[in-house]
């Protein structure tokens, strides 16, 4: 067996080099490591053999075999090596093809509109406030000056979590919490996902986007807030529009009022608006006495105005969209008439 091992080993070194193809090498592998490889059968022979001599044997064997791997896998890297440098060398590469056109994406339109809204209250010098989307019943409701046995508060319309917390109904949650933690002046719009018990249809879903308003100064009076709700109109409906402003109720604003447009075919309710009524100053105030710092929101001395607005809403009078289902349904062919 030894004469076998020396031979084997021999032949193996001179077939391998002249070996010219992976294909070659492959053969030379199988002829030795295949399953009636000369290396397997002489593995197989060492049964005849006993004690010492198998051991001394299958050494010589298993030393020769891993020669033998680590020959066959140097070759290989040399090959493929070498044949990926002449396919490289032999492509030609038509620069002057057209290259494939790449799908890109597009703005959302509601992120548009958004954004739309967002950049005409900024240019006024309003800032953004965001917040949390799971609120407790104080900031959606307690401070926003809604009483106990209100609607809104229903399990009908609200999604509760669990104990104490909820979703969001509206994002004037920010507004109180912006406002417990700075004093006035105040000029914020917080943006944002809000939740509503609805069933879904042409006009409702359980979680739309609103805009929301809040300036807080010290002689903020009803003017203010309509110059502002009128420069807003004006810049994402035209300057032409008209505006009409009908008396309303909220829990958080006294006066309050919603706003209409002239559309095509009569007046459209676009957003709701009001004077932050002075219960909801009165309770920011009690956090700021609470932690025995000195109130700056007395509602004697401060006044403010708040709006509201849907951003589905909005952006289904400017594209003139029937239905709000098609904003969540992500159609392709729906989405690209937005392409921005
Ligand atoms: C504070 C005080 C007052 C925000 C306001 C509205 C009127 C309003 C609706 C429009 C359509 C909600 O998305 S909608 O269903 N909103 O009509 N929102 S005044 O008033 C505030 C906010 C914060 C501290």
């Amino acid at each position: 067996m030894n004469e076998q091992i020396q031979e084997i080993k021999k032949s193996f070194s001179s077939g391998l080099s002249r070996v010219k193809s992976l294909e070659a090498l492959q053969k030379i592998r199988v002829s030795l490591l295949g399953k009636k490889g000369k290396i397997t059968l002489l593995l197989k022979k060492l049964t005849t053999l006993d004690g010492s001599k198998r051991k001394e044997v299958g050494k010589k064997i298993n030393d020769l075999k891993s020669h033998i791997e680590n020959k066959l896998l140097e070759k290989e890297n040399i090959l493929k090596e070498k044949e990926s440098k002449k396919a490289l060398s032999e492509s030609t590469i038509d620069i002057t093809l057209p290259g494939r056109p790449q799908n890109v994406g597009t703005i959302h339109p509601l992120t548009q509109t958004e954004k739309m809204i967002i950049d005409v209250f900024q240019s006024m010098g309003f800032s953004v406030a965001e917040g949390p989307e799971v609120e407790t019943d104080y900031y959606n409701f307690e401070a926003l000056n809604f009483p106990r046995d209100h609607p809104a508060r229903d399990m009908q319309d609200t999604f509760f979590v669990e104990g104490d917390l909820l979703l969001r109904t509206h994002t004037s949650t920010v507004q109180i919490r912006t406002m417990e933690q700075k004093a006035p002046p105040i000029r914020i719009v917080s943006p944002g996902k809000v939740y509503r018990c609805d069933d879904i249809d042409a006009t409702h879903s359980p979680i739309f986007h609103q805009v929301e308003g809040l300036c807080v100064g010290p002689d903020i009076h009803f003017q203010h807030f309509k110059g502002t709700v009128e420069a807003f109109i004006a810049n994402i409906f035209g300057k032409d529009t008209k505006v009409r402003f009908r008396p309303s109720f909220f829990p958080f604003t006294e006066p309050s009022a919603e706003v209409d447009i002239m559309g095509p075919d009569g007046w459209l309710e676009i957003m709701g608006c009001g004077m932050v009524d002075p219960n909801v100053f009165e309770n920011v105030g009690k956090k700021w006495k609470d932690r025995g710092e000195e109130n700056p929101y007395d509602p004697d001395k401060i006044s403010g105005f708040a709006f509201g607005m849907g951003v589905e809403r909005i952006a289904m009078l400017l594209h003139q969209v029937n239905d709000m289902r098609l904003f969540y349904e992500n159609d392709i062919r729906f989405l690209k008439q937005f392409g921005k």
